[in-house]
């Protein structure tokens, strides 16, 4: 710990230019701008890094300074993208850059594009927790993430003959100057090993987990920058390294092999982030990687109190709160509980009281398969003294469960942290609950339907730990940052406040009416279409039209949110055109994107049908005028900040009661972009926010869906609707895989089988309306225009500024730095 702050040389603005020659000379060793723009990429962003440092320390000290209360917030995924841009804004030090890569007669466009994005996550999840930490920093408030620094982030996703292909994304290759190590910091993580039971010389029992194969955790710092107000929080990434570089007792025995074998063990822990976003399959080193994560942090904090405060944890629960951003790092209740009884040797009951009071869990779904479970017999390999922690807070819940519902045994059967069964299984959401004060769900819906269904009896026992923060995104990356022309256009009407303080987004309403703003809005949105088909031009060959509708579903491709429905609709659009059926139709460029866990057999069947059904009609000269269809491959970040500013229609589909939120829904809403779904996640929240006649509706409601399914005959449903037999039809008959026979018969099947859990058919009709309705709307381009304005501002509400300023003032209890 240091003890002394030293002062740092003074950088500012007007040393930037200079600055990033020296790194580029000098840090770099270059005289050269490569193609690549590589190297001044990296000299930009070293400059910049040295303005985070310097804010970072000021951030520290302060903190320092006195005894301030802290969130942490943990993740295995933090969906960074790119830091560079979001940097300069936040640090308001765009024009200067600008300035100073003149010299080098280069864009900072182009420098920009040499970045990797940090892909460490997989989807919303992910994406949130970097969402979150701008808003926490730019709120001021002190809050720290927590992550692993995957060497290998989400896999890069190409396409062959239609097909998803996945290649590892080596994305440190290059090298990652935004972070900072402290390898001085590293702690150690066990594993394997027994525990031993020992007393003291005052007869007290204790338990020493030994024998253990330990793996050291190593910091590396990424600075997260506030917007404009100095402050610079830290996102803690750990990476695993061997104890010892080699084993040296085993090296001089001549094992030179199991030696390095072993480094190369611990080292796996953080090579890779496991690309499944809504299903666990169970491997162990997943648990290890959840397991290190927890430690690692938990460690660190507990380290920091004990050189500032000694050993005395009494008011640590004062001052601390562990965020858990799903059940993934949720072993961190029993973390927290091993390290206060075996290594600050606390007893159990205020071990409890500390860990009971500082932990909050956020669930973020509802499908059974997404909800962690681990063998018991793994885990008491993997994690003997976890397992005897996780058992004895078990024997106490359930004694509380005993007493709430006296003789009820099924009650806890049902309830109990272990499930029992031919092998049982750790239930991580329950340990998280019951280890937990709060526990919140991430839109009004879906905590009604935990509240209601998946944890009713928890809720029965504990109302007032259940809560509800409805996502957000960032309006930095996802406004000001991502679509300049319309932050230039909203900022010369309501003035550029709006980016520190979202609210001020509603004063659009009033202009949303006026001729010469809908005007102006659209000549934006119109230069963001040229800018998405010159991309989707250069990644896919096809030519989207500007001047047609463009629809968008980007997300990754999951059967519950329905990337099928769409293909149907745009297989019916195909056979209008086909039949010459196209009075009042409305020229569409119809984008998908996103990527499908490896494992998943029937998204990556969707995948290839997105690429047949767009091959036909981009190859057929009746669609020429008419239809386009693209499947942009590697969706990611950065893809997203190019497509959500030209989207015309946002497509939010998933059957009712699946997507506890979605987020990308608010991102393309900000941007002005009109959604046409469901009644799902915040969808909902979004409809009541810009009115229902601002948002196309369609589809079962939640409620519906298990009447539905009760009698649910999609076969009858085809025959008796025209269109969508017409598009069973084309399907059936192998329109669009002529010469890969059977290729779709799986899809098929699903979307005729009477147990399709997603209601295809069952919403088709009501979509194929609201399709048309939106149609017809966007042939009046001053209604849509209007539409399009009242959307963007009405999405104030779903600035992640006001997540977590509810997450602040509800559960977390900080006080603004
Ligand atoms: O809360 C962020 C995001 C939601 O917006 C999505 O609706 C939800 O599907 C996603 N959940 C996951 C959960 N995966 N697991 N476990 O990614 O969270």
């Amino acid at each position: 710990i240091v003890k002394h702050w030293l002062d740092a040389p003074k950088i500012d603005e007007n040393t930037l230019a200079d600055d990033l020659t020296r790194h580029f000379y000098y840090t770099l060793g270059r005289d050269k701008v490569g193609e690549s723009h590589l190297y001044l990429y990296n000299a930009l962003a070293l400059t910049i890094r040295d303005r985070l440092v310097a804010r970072c320390r000021a951030t520290r000290q302060h903190l320092h300074k006195q005894k301030t209360r802290q969130a942490a917030y943990l993740s295995l995924e933090f969906l960074m993208g790119r830091a560079l841009g979001n940097a300069l804004l936040n640090l308001d030090m765009t024009d200067s850059s600008r300035a100073a890569l003149s010299e080098y007669c280069t864009s900072l466009e182009r420098v920009a594009e040499a970045e990797h994005d940090a892909g460490l996550g997989n989807g919303g999840l992910g994406r949130l927790a970097a969402c979150f930490l701008d808003s926490c920093a730019s709120l001021g408030l002190p809050v720290m993430g927590y992550g692993i620094r995957y060497e290998y982030g989400m896999f890069n996703q190409s396409i062959d003959n239609g097909h998803q292909i996945e290649q590892p994304d080596n994305w440190l290759r290059e090298g990652h100057p935004w972070e900072l190590s402290a390898p001085e910091q590293a702690v150690r993580i066990k594993f394997f090993g027994h525990v031993e039971i020992y007393k003291d010389k005052n007869g007290r029992e204790h338990r020493a987990w030994v024998g253990t194969q330990d793996v050291l955790a190593v910091p590396y710092d990424v600075p997260v920058p506030g917007y404009r107000n100095e402050v610079v929080n830290t996102l803690r990434l750990w990476k695993s390294e061997a104890t010892d570089e080699f084993d040296l007792s085993e090296f001089n025995a001549g094992s030179y092999s199991e030696a390095v074998a072993r480094k190369n063990l611990a080292e796996q822990i953080t090579m890779v982030l496991y690309p499944n976003d809504a299903s666990e399959n169970g491997k162990e080193l997943r648990l290890r990687q959840q397991y290190f994560l927890s430690s690692a942090s938990l460690q660190d904090i507990l380290r920091t109190w004990v050189s500032r405060y000694g050993e005395d944890f009494s008011d640590f629960a004062q001052y601390h709160v562990f965020q858990l951003n799903d059940t993934h790092p949720s072993i961190a209740v029993a973390e927290l509980m091993r390290l206060l009884l075996d290594e600050y040797e606390l007893d159990w009951d205020a071990a409890w009281q500390i860990t009971s009071t500082t932990m909050a869990y956020t669930n973020h779904t509802l499908l059974p398969e997404a909800l962690e479970r681990w063998s018991v017999p793994l885990f008491a390999k993997l994690l003997p003294r976890l397992l005897e922690i996780i058992y004895e807070i078990n024997a106490r819940f359930l004694a509380e469960v005993a007493l709430h519902w006296p003789g009820d045994h099924d009650k806890q059967r049902q309830l109990s942290i272990i499930e029992e069964g031919p092998v049982q299984h750790v239930r991580m959401a329950y340990l998280a609950i019951v280890g937990s004060f709060s526990v919140n769900g991430v839109a009004a819906l879906h905590t009604e339907l935990l509240k209601q269904g998946l944890f009713n009896d928890f809720y029965q026992l504990w109302p007032q730990k259940f809560n509800n923060k409805t996502n957000g995104v960032t309006p930095r990356r996802w406004l000001a940052h991502c679509n300049p022309g319309l932050s230039q256009l909203i900022g010369s009407k309501i003035g550029a406040n709006w980016v520190a303080d979202f609210s001020q987004i509603s004063k659009l309403r009033d202009l949303a009416g006026d001729k010469a703003f809908q005007q102006q809005w659209r000549e934006v949105k119109q230069a963001n279409k040229q800018r998405l088909a010159a991309f989707v031009k250069a990644r896919t060959g096809v030519e989207f039209d500007v001047g047609m509708l463009f629809d968008v579903q980007v997300k990754r491709i999951h059967e519950y949110k329905r990337q099928l429905l769409n293909v149907l609709h745009v297989i019916h659009l195909y056979d209008r055109i086909v039949r010459g059926d196209v009075e009042q139709f409305v020229p569409r460029c119809v984008l998908f994107g996103g990527k499908a866990a490896p494992g998943y057999y029937m998204a990556k069947k969707i995948i290839k049908l997105i690429n047949n059904v767009a091959d036909v009609i981009n190859k057929d000269p009746r669609c020429e005028q008419l239809l386009k269809v693209a499947f942009v491959p590697n969706y990611n970040v950065s893809a997203m900040e190019v497509i959500c500013p030209a989207t015309d229609l946002s497509e939010q589909i998933s059957t009712a009661g699946k997507e506890a939120s979605g987020t990308g829904n608010m991102k393309f809403m900000m941007n002005g972009a009109i959604t046409i779904g469901t009644l799902d996640g915040a969808n909902i929240e979004i409809r009541d926010a810009v009115g229902a006649e601002n948002f196309f509706l369609f589809g079962a409601k939640a409620e519906q869906v298990e009447e539905i399914k009760r009698h649910y005959n999609p076969s009858q449903l085809i025959a008796a609707d025209e269109d969508l037999a017409r598009v069973m039809a084309l399907l059936e008959c192998g329109h669009f895989n002529l010469f890969e026979p059977h290729l779709f018969d799986d899809i098929i099947a699903a979307i005729r089988s009477p147990n399709d859990p997603w209601l295809v058919a069952y919403d088709f009709p009501s979509y194929v309306q609201q399709q048309q309705h939106a149609a017809l709307l966007y042939h009046d381009q001053d209604a849509w225009t209007r539409m399009s304005i009242l959307n963007t501002a009405a999405s104030g509400i779903f600035s992640s500024d006001r997540t977590i300023q509810q997450y602040s003032d509800e559960i977390w209890r900080l006080t603004p730095m």
